[in-house]
């Protein structure tokens, strides 16, 4: 294999998870997207992705590939999309799950339906900064997303084919099976991939990629987990003087 291209999960990974790119960290970025062929790949829907990193991002990479690889950009175009939409059943089991969370805070938009997917979130899409990090701490304590995921997919993966993941901060990313951040790496088949995102643990977001790229044996392949956009830039610095 020749080339190499670089993939970056976007919340936790370039940025704090719902907030914009470090200004410095975004100048190195930039640069970095000059010199290498690289992707973005996120549970979020572009909008989002555009408003945290910026116009000049969007359009430097080479495809943005939201709301798991449903929803795909090219230069602020949308060149691909999904129309799967979650069976009420399962919308359902989730306002139960909401109504019973003992977590104290609702904000609104619990179940937010993007293309081919749709994200799950107890404190919901309309928290602050604050109410985000009350709920980062109640679920660092109560492993409440894990244990909504495990029941949901004890639930619905046989029964429905959809799948939950812990994705980003407050939330859970639910699609199809197999139609997560995995199904991208069919448009890398001729070149070597590096990977970087902070999701890899068993049930996390960006474990389905990660462990595809480990499973088809490439040599020149890496995934890179990731604690936050600082231990990013530090490993691309690398790169960048490097290659
Ligand atoms: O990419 C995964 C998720 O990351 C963020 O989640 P949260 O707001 O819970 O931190 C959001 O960008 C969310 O939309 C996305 O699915």
């Amino acid at each position: 294999m020749h080339n190499r291209v670089y993939i970056f999960d976007v919340d936790g990974t370039l940025t704090v998870s719902r907030t914009l790119i470090d200004p410095k960290f975004k100048e190195f970025f930039l640069k970095f997207i000059n010199k290498h062929d690289c992707y973005l790949v996120t549970g979020s829907d572009y909008p989002k992705t555009l408003e945290q990193l910026g116009e000049e991002i969007m359009h430097g990479v080479k495809r943005s590939y939201n709301c798991s690889g449903n929803s795909v950009w090219e230069k602020g175009i949308e060149v691909q999309t999904a129309d799967w939409i979650l069976s009420n059943k399962a919308r359902d089991w989730l306002s139960a799950e909401l109504f019973a969370s003992k977590f104290p805070i609702r904000t609104g938009t619990h179940i937010e339906d993007r293309p081919g997917m749709v994200n799950f979130s107890i404190v919901g899409r309309g928290s602050t900064k604050e109410e985000r990090a009350e709920y980062e701490v109640w679920d660092k304590e109560h492993t409440e997303r894990h244990k909504i995921a495990r029941r949901f997919n004890d639930r619905f993966t046989k029964k429905e084919n959809i799948q939950a993941k812990v994705a980003g901060v407050t939330g859970l990313d639910i699609a199809p099976k197999g139609k997560d951040k995995r199904q991208i790496l069919s448009d890398f088949n001729e070149v070597a991939v590096c990977f970087f995102g902070d999701m890899m643990q068993p049930g996390g977001n960006d474990e389905p990629l990660g462990n595809a790229i480990y499973n088809r044996h490439e040599e020149d392949d890496e995934v890179v987990l990731v604690h936050d956009w600082k231990d990013t830039w530090k490993t691309t610095y690398g790169s960048y003087y490097r290659e």
